[in-house]
């Protein structure tokens, strides 16, 4: 094997080592992982992809910095050459050290913007989903069924109980159905909050008397845990996300159950109150 089937070898190597390990039911982030956690929904590919572009064009701005730097320090120190030269403008050089930052920023520009026209339009929902954030939990309603729930934080022992992650379970989590376009509207009753969703590329502010919206399409069951990523008080790291995307059948029986679970509430949000870590 040649010097570059070798290196290819070890590139493979190294890329099944960055690629991320199986995952199990629970998407959670790996010890020792690079990158993200594993995409679930096309705009957090997107995302992945413009981050890999990204991620290209700045290594090879930092190898090419680094190298002129060196060739300076180098070729032009004081020792190798004792008379500096009195060149104080080259008119070509400028005009390229100029156009090539901005043809640079065009190339990023480009893709970014396409990125944020498909991450703020909805494609025709299926279903909606609205969130609501409060001081310092979540309240869920599901529109097209007339049906609302309150999410809280699971206490340690509950979560330990549950074999979910500390402080990431909660007492009623969200589910939707796999490959469903779902659009999420995200408000807030008191103070900013963010319904924060890593493997779904979602982030969107929680604000007071303003409807914020976002979308996902989940491409695989699985729970997905989020977080408020908006400090938001005394309660901030208090308030997680859990989702379980079920496949379409599992949601209309959980959506049968839900209705009857949740029958007190008659799909309007509850009145603001405090919210403790609930034991379960
Ligand atoms: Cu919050």
């Amino acid at each position: 094997m040649g010097r570059i089937g070798k290196l290819g070898t070890v590139g493979a190597a190294l890329a099944c080592v960055v690629a991320l390990p199986a995952l199990a039911a629970d998407e959670l982030p790996q010890d020792w992982q690079f990158g993200f956690q594993a995409a679930a929904t096309p705009v957090r590919e997107h995302i992945d992809t413009l981050h890999n572009e990204l991620l290209i064009i700045i290594t090879v701005i930092t190898l090419f910095v680094l190298a002129l730097l060196a060739y300076v320090m180098i070729r032009f120190n004081a020792a190798r050459h004792p008379a500096p030269s009195q060149t104080s403008h080259n008119s070509v050089l400028e005009l390229i050290w100029t156009a090539v930052p901005v043809l640079i920023l065009l190339a990023i520009a480009i893709p970014s913007f396409k990125l944020m026209y498909y991450m703020d339009r909805t494609p025709k929902p299926d279903m909606t989903l609205k969130v609501t954030g409060h001081q310092w939990y979540w309240t869920y309603e599901y529109p097209d069924s007339k049906l609302s729930f309150d999410s809280n934080v699971l206490s340690d022992e509950a979560d330990a109980k549950a074999g979910k992650p500390r402080m990431l379970g909660v007492d009623n989590p969200v589910v939707v159905p796999v490959g469903a376009v779902i659009r999420v509207l995200v408000t807030s009753t008191d103070v900013i909050h963010s319904w924060f969703m890593p493997a779904f590329g979602v982030q969107e502010y929680a604000v007071i008397g303003r409807t914020n919206y976002a979308w996902m399409q989940i491409d695989r069951a699985g729970t997905y845990y989020g977080e408020c990523n908006q400090i938001c008080g005394n309660n901030h790291p208090f308030m997680p996300i859990e989702v379980h995307a079920v496949s379409k059948d599992d949601f209309a029986k959980w959506l049968d159950a839900a209705k009857k679970k949740f029958a007190h509430n008659d799909g309007t949000a509850p009145a603001i109150r405090m919210a403790g870590r609930v034991a379960q």
